[in-house]
């Protein structure tokens, strides 16, 4: 990590601040080439320090700035970095940036701050993953977790299987080497009780996927129902805003609109979807083909029924289709009176609510909730939470770990119970960054933004 690296932090647009990170090397001397305050220069400044002055280039003013001083190793990346905090909009930071790229810096690649943090030893995998899971989280249930995650909870428990089993592995190792000394009836036993109490452990952190799948990606919901019981209306009260257009004529809603709603600090991405009828013109058609694609993916459905009618055929139709998913049907105009085939319904989830008078809402949202998060309280936002990739790493850890298991039971040489070991270790090494290949690596930060 020779180069000096620099980029814009903040998203380009109209706004107060912006800010240029630039980290490395030639940082302190780089700004003492374009920043003019009236005491000193920033290559003197203290660490931790904020400094008023101008950036300039030559007699040219630039802009008014203030200078974060970050020295080594104190900073996000460990190196010395310096921070400028200039005027937003889309021109100040710009022009810094290229005036520091002419004095030398080059221009960073996608997370490429948080790639240092990590090369450097700042932190591990798990939490420069969790970086990026702060910028992106949609909700405060999501933000949490990964904070947590970037305070190491999950580093910190990997840490300890990692330990326990490379412990586990030296004792085989040390057999292997010594092979004269004798092997005590219960060191297999033993061997074999520290496989199973890891492979427990895997098993725990693997029960937390799908939950981690929940706060990051949210719940792909989709709204169906016939032309005009409300579906628009649902989707509009779920956000909190008149997102879709609704309108007393069936057959508003054409095109599918998606949106992520918030429910009790957990991301629901919501699809509102044409009307479904029986038969009608083409365009009607296509739109009800849609619908039905996207049913087939959906993780829940909301099947918005109206309350205030009998059930057609098609609603019947529509929930012997929905009902092969996690389903909730929502009688919706409550307040128009409730007609509706309620026996038909016995065994399913229903909600009777009236999106006109917001009667019954608070339930909805509970009871999607509990779909959602299973009833749990808040508080558990900040346990640890897995990702695909920590997911698929641990599962190949724990196939070579039951290997090891068959390998003791049937007395095999502690030489394959080792290799076995080695496997596992390797897979759990992955996910904290300790033995991890460049194209992981890669594949990672290039998901980030620019200066990040
Ligand atoms: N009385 C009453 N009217 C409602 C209620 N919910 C929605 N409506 C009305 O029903 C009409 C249709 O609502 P939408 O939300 O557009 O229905 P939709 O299912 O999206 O309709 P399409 O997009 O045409 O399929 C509008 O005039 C709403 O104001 C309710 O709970 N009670
Ligand atoms: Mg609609």
């Amino acid at each position: 990590m020779e180069d000096t690296i620099v980029a814009i932090s903040t998203p380009i647009g109209i706004g107060g601040l912006a800010v240029v990170r630039l980290s490395g090397k030639e940082s302190l001397q780089m700004a003492d080439a374009v920043f003019r305050g009236r005491k000193g220069k920033p290559s003197e400044f203290k660490t931790l320090t904020i400094h008023y002055g101008v950036i300039h280039e030559g007699d040219f003013f630039i802009d008014e700035v203030l200078l974060s001083i970050m020295r080594a190793p104190h900073s996000y990346t460990t190196e010395d970095v310096v921070e400028f905090s200039c005027h937003g909009g889309m021109v100040s930071a710009k022009r810094i940036l290229d005036l520091l790229i002419k004095n030398g810096a080059r221009l960073a690649q996608p997370g490429e701050f948080t790639k240092r943090a990590f090369l450097n030893g700042r932190i591990d995998l798990t939490q420069a993953e969790a970086v990026l899971d702060i910028v992106s989280a949609q909700t405060e249930g999501a933000h949490t977790a990964a904070v947590a995650q970037l305070e190491g909870h999950l580093y910190r428990r990997l840490e300890k299987l990692y330990q326990h089993l490379s412990n586990a592995l030296a004792h085989v190792e040390a057999h292997i080497d010594f092979p004269e000394e004798d092997i005590t009836p219960d060191t297999r036993e033993r061997l074999a009780e520290h496989v199973r109490d890891a492979i427990g452990f895997q098993e725990g952190l693997l029960r937390t996927a799908r939950d981690g799948r929940v706060l990051r990606d949210g719940v792909r919901t989709i709204i169906v129902g016939k032309p005009n019981v409300g579906k628009s209306s649902l989707l509009n009260a779920l956000l909190g805003t008149d997102r879709a257009i609704v309108d007393p004529q069936p057959g508003t809603t054409r095109d599918t609109i998606e949106e992520v709603a918030n429910i009790e600090g957990l991301p629901l991405c919501l699809m509102d979807t044409a009307g479904l009828r029986e038969a009608g013109e083409d365009v009607e058609k296509e739109g009800m083909e849609r619908t039905r694609r996207h049913l087939q993916a959906a993780e829940l459905v909301l099947l918005v029924l109206d309350s205030s009618k009998r059930l057609e055929k098609i609603d019947r139709e529509l929930l012997a289709t929905c009902k092969e998913k996690p389903l909730i049907i929502v009688l919706n105009k409550m307040d128009l009176g409730q007609i509706v085939d309620a026996n038909y319904l016995r065994d399913l989830t229903t909600c009777s609510i009236s999106l006109k008078t917001g009667e019954g809402l608070d339930k909805l949202r509970k009871m999607i909730s509990i779909h959602l998060w299973q009833g749990k309280s808040r508080e558990s936002f900040r346990e640890v939470f897995i990702n695909a990739r920590h997911q698929e790493a641990l599962q190949r850890s724990r196939k070579a770990l039951e290997k090891t298991s068959q390998a003791i039971a049937a007395k095999r040489s502690f030489e394959f119970v080792a290799a076995d070991m080695r496997e596992a270790l390797a897979a759990l090494g992955e996910i904290t960054g300790r033995t991890v290949t460049e194209d992981v690596l890669d594949h990672i930060f290039s998901s980030f933004c620019i200066g990040k």
